[in-house]
């Protein structure tokens, strides 16, 4: 890949979502190819970076080993709240109700699925308490008018704390949605493809890579086919589409997405025609062309705060309107897909959490008011314009055993057009994933590299 191959990185600020720029990088001067194993390239600034920052989240991502000894609970029976204190003085408070649905006895937890079996019809939501006391500093047992007794581990209470803070905490342990927006300047993080197949430590690196900053580019990869299926394995399984398991990205006669063609691919999001797009994409290159082909990517969530920004009004008509998509034709099986989607997506909170985006199968039928058809056109301009502007788009190519994998949510990747001749015909194999399987791989890497609990 050149660009970043080589690329010279100033020491990144450590934006994170609503903050700016990333990194900054030179162009390589050389277009001599890598071994398939090579080392990370020198970007030394990028990797202390990366190092520091991949430690620190795994310290942050740690559960805490240490065991927090109780001093005493309580119960306000007015409030109907067992108070909790643990040694540190923290005090904590537990509605009677939310104990007894979460008693973890083997008549309410079903112990070899990790489930609750208690049902709610059998839930008194308006429970009192008869006993509680703190066995040996480690846990508290709870003695409800029925008799039933419940116990609960120190560990396991303090996690569950319903403080904001310890709330936080949690969401942010469970989920992990803290981004680092980037631009142009990005040091794409980088993996080795071999090393994130067998070492844990490499693997975990990569996804958390992939999740903070939605872009991981991988080296040495084989020369053949089947190797995003290989990587897709590694943390679960892919996602099948109507495009088959895995794909092949070539020049085809009469192609059946202009994915398929030699023809540039602006910046898009894959399959907004569906309503639940693909979340995670993996892009393997088995061959180059004779000229062209170089690949873009942009962090659509930072566009797309951007657009915020410099065009409040264009950021609401994209994020208030749906957007019919459409797509038709014949692949694995002949399909007819219609979806309508935001182009970009916020959540409950305000935060943008998806972008839908691609304007080869954005339909025809536009469901707006007349009225308002100009005003959608320039509200699309208005986020268009800002991720193409050269200082947002991270542009590289790929070379045969590369891979890169990107979060189909928020990156937005395009392709410039190309030319094929004698044996330089380009051909990438790709295949989607979804987020939770990713997830539920990054969550087991890091309690087993961690030294986490199970
Ligand atoms: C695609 C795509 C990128 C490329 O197939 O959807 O974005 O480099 N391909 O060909
Ligand atoms: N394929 C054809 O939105 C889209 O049409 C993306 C890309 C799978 C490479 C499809
Ligand atoms: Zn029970
Ligand atoms: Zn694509």
């Amino acid at each position: 890949m050149w660009l970043s191959r080589i690329a010279r990185c100033a020491l990144p600020g450590r934006m994170q979502r609503g903050s700016t720029a990333v990194a900054s990088w030179r162009p390589s001067q050389s277009g001599r190819p890598e071994r398939p194993a090579a080392p990370t390239p020198p970007c030394p600034a990028a990797l202390q970076f990366r190092g520091e920052r991949t430690m620190a989240a795994a310290a942050a991502a740690a559960l805490p080993i240490t065991r927090l000894q109780l001093r005493q609970a309580r119960a306000l029976v007015e409030e109907r709240l067992v108070e909790v204190e643990w040694e540190d003085g923290y005090k904590s408070l537990y509605p009677f109700t939310w104990l007894r649905d979460n008693c973890q006895c083997p008549r309410c937890t079903l112990q070899s699925a990790k489930s609750r079996s208690l049902l709610i019809a059998d839930l008194d939501i308006h429970t009192g308490i008869h006993t509680v006391q703190v066995n040996d500093n480690s846990k508290i047992s709870v003695a409800w008018p029925d008799r039933h007794v419940s116990e609960f581990e120190s560990e396991w209470l303090r996690k569950r704390c319903f403080s904001s803070d310890a709330r936080r905490e949690m969401q942010k342990e469970l989920y992990m949605d803290e981004r680092n927006y980037w631009d142009s300047k990005l040091c794409l993080p980088t993996a080795n493809f071999e090393e994130v197949l067998h070492d844990d430590k490499a693997a975990l690196a990569w996804l958390m890579d992939l999740r903070r900053f939605g872009i991981v580019y991988l080296r040495g990869a084989p020369l053949e086919p089947g190797q995003v299926a290989r990587l897709s394995q590694r943390i679960g399984y892919l996602r099948h589409t109507f495009y088959g398991p895995t794909w092949q990205v070539q020049d085809k006669p009469q192609a059946n997405n202009v994915a398929y063609t030699s023809g540039t691919l602006s910046l898009h999001t894959d399959y907004p025609a569906f309503h639940n797009p693909p979340g995670v994409q993996f892009l393997h290159c088995l061959r180059t062309a004779h000229e062209g082909g170089e690949s873009e990517a942009v962090d659509g969530f930072h566009m797309a705060e951007l657009l915020r920004r410099e065009d409040p009004e264009a950021f609401q008509t994209l994020a208030s309107l749906k957007v019919d998509y459409t797509n038709t034709g014949a692949d694995y099986c002949d399909y007819k897909v219609q979806s309508k989607n935001h182009i970009i997506n916020v959540d409950s909170e305000g935060q943008v959490c998806r972008i839908n985006y691609n304007n080869a199968t954005r339909d025809s039928v536009l469901n707006v008011p007349l009225g308002e058809v100009q005003l959608f056109y320039e509200a699309l301009k208005s986020f268009v314009n800002i991720m193409s502007r050269p200082e947002n788009v991270l542009t590289y190519l790929m070379e045969p055993g590369h891979l890169v994998t990107f979060d189909n949510c928020r990156v937005l990747h395009g392709r410039r057009t190309y030319v094929n001749k004698g044996e330089k015909v380009r051909h990438l194999e790709g295949c989607y994933l979804d987020w939770d399987e990713a997830m539920s791989r990054l969550r087991i890497l890091r309690e087993s590299v961690g030294g986490d609990k199970p």
